[in-house]
């Protein structure tokens, strides 16, 4: 059954973020040679997990104590995690990396405007709701969303490269008080084109990569922001409070920030001996 008040989404990539702590007194320790031979160890693995069609992987170096890396994994299957985290698991490096944070999600498209169109067109065509047709009708009718060029464009990025990213999930509230699941379709509807209103003021500055994670984790959904300049965040997320989506229904978990790096960047983010660089050889997607 499609239900009335569901929103259809359009699903992409699987991701897992994982978050270490990294013992960096403990791999200064190590000779150089022992280290070199880790990064070497690494950069494969990790490489195995980047230059593929079906997956992907993002570095950063996270500031504060929650955490001090964080890998960015995107898969086209499920099963790829697993992977995934598997090669990360067995590679000497490990031994240096505490786990802190997973979050598994999958990217998302929100389709509130287009599945209230396909309600309407589908009741036009007084097609009796949830019969065969309708359901085959109203199928095919999200699926069509994925050729939409606004959606083909973003729904099959890969991670992307620029230079901050900001990590955090959040759930729509479903209190006593207010419960965003019992808001009426159309209400829900007008809320997020409010919301993308005030994001697409931000269009180009930012680059947002939503995913839901209701079914494979704690909260509802992931976000991640991505931008050239940390500064955004702040502006963004601060201008969103004042939104009724997020002043009245968000309720968010732990925030995490930092700095993404190139995987050839690898040993200087080990070593320590600098902030590791990002070296983008396309422009940012947005
Ligand atoms: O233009 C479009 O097609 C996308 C419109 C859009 C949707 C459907 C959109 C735009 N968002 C959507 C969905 Mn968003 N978003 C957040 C946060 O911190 C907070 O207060 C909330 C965290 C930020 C900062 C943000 C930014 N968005 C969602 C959803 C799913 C909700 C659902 O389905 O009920 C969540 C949880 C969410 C949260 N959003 C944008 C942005 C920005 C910057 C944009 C504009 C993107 C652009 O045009 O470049």
């Amino acid at each position: 059954m499609r239900h009335p008040e569901v929103p259809e989404s359009l699903d992409s990539w699987w991701i897992l973020h994982r978050m270490f702590s990294f013992d960096r007194l403990g791999w200064d320790l190590l000779p150089k040679e022992d280290r070199q031979e880790i990064v070497r160890e690494a950069e494969k693995a990790f490489e195995s997990l980047k230059n593929s069609d079906s997956t992907d992987i993002g570095f950063a170096q996270m500031i504060g104590h929650k955490a001090d890396l964080m890998l960015t994994h995107y898969s086209k299957t499920y099963e790829g995690l697993a992977h995934a985290q598997t090669v990360v698991d067995k590679i000497r490096l490990s031994e240096y990396l505490t786990p802190a944070l997973s979050y598994v999600s999958v990217l998302e498209l929100g389709l509130y405007d287009a599945t209230g169109k396909i309600h309407a067109s589908l009741a036009e065509q007084n097609l009796k709701p949830n019969s065969q047709e309708w359901v085959q009708a109203f199928d095919e009718m999200v699926q069509a969303q994925a050729q939409v060029p606004h959606n083909a464009g973003r729904l099959w990025a890969r991670i992307p490269q620029r230079r901050f990213v900001c990590f955090y999930p959040m759930d729509k509230k479903r209190g006593e008080g207010v419960n965003w699941y019992m808001l009426p379709f159309g209400e829900r509807a007008a809320l997020m084109l409010e919301h993308g209103k005030i994001g697409r003021t931000y269009h180009g500055l930012v680059t947002q990569v939503i995913s839901g994670s209701i079914g494979f984790d704690d909260f509802e959904w992931g976000v991640d922001l991505y931008a050239d300049d940390p500064i955004i965040f702040k502006k963004l997320i601060y201008e969103m409070r004042f939104d009724e989506a997020s002043a009245k229904y968000g309720h968010f978990g732990d925030f995490y920030s930092g700095v993404q790096f190139s995987l050839d960047q690898l040993e200087t983010y080990l070593d320590g001996n600098a902030v590791p660089a990002l070296n983008v050889l396309e422009p940012a997607r947005s």
